[in-house]
Parts: structure tokens; sequence; C-alpha cells
């Protein structure tokens, strides 16, 4: 796809049939205007973050997207919030409490962009084994801009939690053999 740029999208569910939320997501990705899903990691289900004041809720589903896309860094954060939309994201809710669908923009090829609706690197994203470990199985030798290799930060984080449960039918993790961004 000429012009286009490769960009990786979180994605985790913990209600609602979280696998098939988590397929439908990919699904929708896939099918935005400019855009096309190259590559997807395999789903993990893992517990929900341990935050004060955050109460008990379900495991989640995650995983990485790897989208080829020629939509501009904003225009693709309004499509992703769009995806979750029209999977009933509910934001009355906890911050941090459970929802049908969380897609996070984690990486825009090398760009950095600090806007404030758009911080990109996603600032947890170095913090969180569910998106390091699928991000390292979709391109190993990743590198963040600004921030060194992703494999560096893997040592510090615990993949104990990780439970491989399956891949999405048509996308099964093998990376098209795209160029590192
Ligand atoms: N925003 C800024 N930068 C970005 C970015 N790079 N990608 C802004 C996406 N959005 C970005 O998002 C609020 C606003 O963040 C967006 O409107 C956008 O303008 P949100 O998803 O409504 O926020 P939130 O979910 O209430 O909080 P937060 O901190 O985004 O939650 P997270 O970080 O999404 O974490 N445990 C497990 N095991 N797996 C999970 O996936 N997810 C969360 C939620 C907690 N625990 C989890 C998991
Ligand atoms: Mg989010």
């Amino acid at each position: 796809m000429a012009g286009a740029v490769t960009a990786y999208i979180g994605l985790g569910s913990n209600l609602d049939d979280p696998r098939a939320q988590v397929e439908q997501a990919v699904a929708r990705l896939d099918r935005l205007g400019g855009s096309r899903v190259a590559a997807v990691s395999a789903l993990y289900r893992n517990p929900a973050l341990q935050a004060p004041g955050v109460p008990e809720q379900p495991a989640f589903i995650n995983a990485v997207a790897q989208l080829r896309t020629r939509l501009a860094p904003l225009a693709l954060l309004d499509a992703l919030l769009g995806i979750e939309a029209a999977q009933q994201r509910r934001r009355d809710g906890v911050r941090w409490g459970p929802r049908t669908l969380d897609l996070d923009l984690l990486l825009y090829g090398r760009r950095q962009v600090a806007e404030p609706r758009l911080q990109v690197p996603h600032p947890e994203l170095t913090r969180r084994p569910f998106v390091v470990f699928p991000l390292l199985e979709l391109s190993p030798r990743l590198e963040l801009p600004g921030g060194g290799p992703l494999s560096g930060y893997a040592a510090g984080l615990d993949a104990g939690a990780l439970e491989r449960v399956g891949t999405v039918p048509g996308f099964d993790g093998a990376a098209a053999g795209l160029p590192a961004p």
C-alpha cells in the first residue's frame, strides 16, 4: 500500500464474549478506509491490571494488530473510537473498569505524538506485558521512537500471567514480512 505507515493497535476486552469482541474489532480495523490489517498476534488471556480503587473484574483477552494505514494519527484515533462505539463501549464506568472493547494506538511508524487527545507511543506501552509480548511476537526487533529496542523492556516484565488462547481466524500471527516502521 503506497504511502502507508505501519501502526500497532492494542486490543482488549473483558466483557460480553471478549474473544468475539476482539475478533470483530480486527475485522473492523481491516475494513477501515486506507488501511489493512497485515498481522495479528495470538490472543492472550490475562488478569486485569491491579490498581488502587479499581474493583475486581474479569480477565481480559488482549492482542496486538499490525495495521498498514494511510490515515493520519488523529484520524486513526477517531476511527478507533468509532469502532469502540460500534461495539457498545460505555464510558460511564470507572476508569480502568471492565469494558467490551478498548483500542489503543500503541505506535505509528516512528512518529512521536504529544497532543491533548493523543500520545504516541502509548504512555503505558512498555509497562504492560499484554502489550510488550504480543508486539515482540509481531516484530522481534521493533525499535521505540526515542526509546530503543522494545526487547529491552521485556526482561523486567512477567510473561507468566499471559495465557495464549488461540489466534484470530484469518490472521494467524505471521507478520507479512513487512519492513520495520
Ligand atoms: N488517548 C491518548 N493517547 C491515546 C492512544 N495512544 N491510544 C486518549 C488511544 N487513546 C489515547 O481513553 C481515553 C482517551 O485517551 C481517548 O479518548 C484518547 O483521546 P479511554 O480508553 O477511554 O480511557 P480509559 O480506558 O478510561 O483509561 P485508560 O488509561 O486509557 O485505560 P487503558 O490504558 O486503556 O487501560 N488489564 C488487562 N489485563 N488488559 C487490558 O487491556 N486495560 C485497561 C484499560 C486496564 N486493565 C487492563 C487492560
Ligand atoms: Mg484506552
